[in-house]
């Protein structure tokens, strides 16, 4: 990132973040990819990459223990409910497929009684039109290990034509993640998200000229793809 001390811009997103939010935690095999999808996603604030759902203590990439690979969704109730991200989260696996490894478990955990409900509910509608045994996890959430920073907006940190457009926008790693916009741009990057709200958004992103052309390019390119 950039040295400390030199910042000189918020990108206007990242000026209109709501006080309240709520967190959502999930699993939907490697976290690189969840975490584009929910960053482009209108309402949610933040996300962050990490492990979850073992008791292994203090797990890291290459020593996960009994974790899953986890994506932790900050999101401003008023404009996405949690209905909406349970809807993403069953339209984004098939929740009848086998798995094979502890790491890449298709989970969502649940931080209190309304989300289980919300969960338990879409799941048991769903059960009755699949074939074959829901293998999706439901978890109880008790706590969420951060991942390294370097798997934190994978897609953006390694597009580094992109990534440069950030000069002088954030003072530390942590900022970086905690940024409505570095999430949006994660999202973007990949061709996710909604046509409209990336043009409403694409100039509050803190981006520079160049770099927001070259998000654009790299957005439509997916687009046209129909990846999402
Ligand atoms: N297919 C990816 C998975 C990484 S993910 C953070 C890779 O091994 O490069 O599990």
């Amino acid at each position: 990132m950039t040295e400390l001390n030199t910042k000189l811009s918020t990108p206007p997103i990242d000026l209109s973040v709501p006080q309240n939010t709520e967190t959502a935690t999930l699993c939907l095999g490697c976290f690189w990819g969840p975490d584009s999808e929910f960053g482009a996603t209108k309402g949610v604030v933040r996300t962050r990459v990490g492990y979850a759902g073992g008791s292994y203590p203090d797990p890291t990439y290459h020593n996960l223990g009994d974790h899953i690979e986890t994506i932790q969704i900050e999101y401003d109730p008023l404009v996405l409910g949690f209905e909406n991200i349970v809807d993403i989260f069953w339209k984004s696996h098939n929740p009848s497929e086998p798995y094979w490894e502890r790491q890449y478990t298709k989970a969502i955990f649940y931080h209190d009684e309304k989300q289980k409900k919300i969960i338990f509910g879409t799941m048991n509608n769903l059960a009755n039109k699949t074939e074959g045994e829901i293998t999706t996890e439901v978890i109880r959430y008790e706590r969420f290990y951060l991942a390294e920073n370097y798997h934190q907006k994978y897609h953006l940190q390694t597009a580094l034509e992109i990534l440069k457009g950030y000069k002088n926008v954030f003072n530390s790693m942590q900022e970086f993640i905690d940024s409505t916009s570095a999430a949006r741009a994660n999202g973007y990057i990949r061709g996710y998200g909604k046509v409209e709200d990336f043009e409403a958004e694409i100039d509050k992103l803190g981006l520079s000229e160049e770099a927001a052309l070259k998000l654009n390019d790299v957005f439509y390119k997916y687009k046209k793809k129909a990846v999402y």
